[in-house]
């Protein structure tokens, strides 16, 4: 959906100052982006996206990486702000904080687009919202989970009638790490059987490979090697580092314990053919042509929507092979 949108902008750069392909006012357009980082697979797919979006555009693009640090992010804006960018994007790596620094974008007059995470501020301060529906993603992690252990009817390895669930939660206070948990544990919720299952370790492993291994080694030691039956892992870096964890003590990951995680990068479907991995949730990281084209429209005065949802799939194991070709990122 979001591609075919792209299908008017225009070829590269010689066209980035004639017709309306990256120019307002026969001007070229510059958007300031403040990236969060570049933790993992994904933010390295969306990061790749924007930059060659912009590029395809003709639309002058001043790139700032946060490296985690929400300080970074707000001083970016506020440089933006005062170079006069014609519109500031943003990926907010926490949901709150953000008033001050988009009430000034908004004094400026610089439209501002929110991009992937969600931040908690108020309607006027942004123009629209292009993102990720990490509830629904949460939910769809659970409701694979809960048809995939039916299938197996297996016995949770810890004895008793519960199946015990560890998570490793993105980072804290991040939009998509609290909707991931609330999509997960409402859908556990609401599920016929969902007393069968039980939340018995939750830890942010931060979106990273390194910290989900080593939570996931922490786990396991606290009691977790004999009784972990799934792991929800909220992307699929954090879970490419519980694999190595679960391999280290002697269990097999995939088998032992049941993994689902979000994202749908490369790794985690080479993981499922390897069995080491159960399911991904997509998580569509290949934003930069709406960004475009949502800055294009804004800057030319047309309407937007305020909120605009990547298109995401779930892919089982068993889909793994036949998809990985296909997959861009
Ligand atoms: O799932 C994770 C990344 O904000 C949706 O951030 C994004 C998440 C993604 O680091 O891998």
């Amino acid at each position: 959906m979001m591609l075919a949108l792209c299908a008017g902008c225009g070829g590269g750069e010689e066209s980035a100052s004639s017709g309306d392909s990256g120019s307002k006012d026969g001007k070229q357009i510059t958007i300031g982006y403040s990236q969060l980082g570049a933790e993992s697979e994904w933010r390295t797919a969306q990061t790749e996206s924007i930059k060659q979006a912009a590029k395809d555009a003709g639309i002058n693009l001043q790139f700032s990486d946060a490296q985690q640090k929400q300080e970074n992010q707000i001083k970016a804006i506020r440089s933006f702000i005062a170079q006069g960018v014609d519109l500031i994007a943003f990926t907010p790596i926490v949901e709150t904080g953000w008033d001050t620094v988009l009430k000034e974008a908004k004094d400026a007059g610089i439209p501002v687009v929110i991009v992937d995470r969600d931040a908690k501020v108020s309607d006027d301060l942004y123009v629209a919202k292009i993102g990720t529906d990490s509830v629904a993603e949460g939910r769809k992690a659970f409701e694979w989970v809960d048809q995939y252990m039916k299938e197996q009817n297996k016995t949770p390895r810890g004895g008793g009638d519960q199946y015990q669930i560890a998570v490793l939660e993105g980072t804290v206070g991040a939009s998509v790490s609290l909707g991931r948990s609330k999509g997960f544990n409402e859908a556990m919720q609401a599920a016929e059987d969902g007393s069968k299952y039980t939340i018995a370790m939750s830890q942010t492993g931060e979106f990273t490979r390194q910290k989900g291994q080593e939570v996931m080694e922490s786990f396991l030691k606290s009691g977790g090697r004999d009784t972990i039956d799934i792991l929800f892992s909220q992307n699929d870096d954090m879970a490419l580092g519980a694999i190595q964890a679960i391999e280290a003590a002697g269990l097999q990951p995939g088998k032992d314990i049941v993994i689902v995680s979000v994202d749908g990068v490369k790794g985690a479907f080479q993981a499922m053919i390897d069995g080491k991995s159960n399911c991904t949730v997509e998580c569509n990281p290949l934003q930069g042509p709406l960004l475009m084209e949502t800055a294009k429209k804004i800057l030319n005065g047309e309407q937007v929507d305020k909120m605009v949802y990547m298109d995401e799939g779930v892919f089982p194991a068993e889909v793994a092979e036949k998809t990985l070709p296909e997959r861009k990122y």
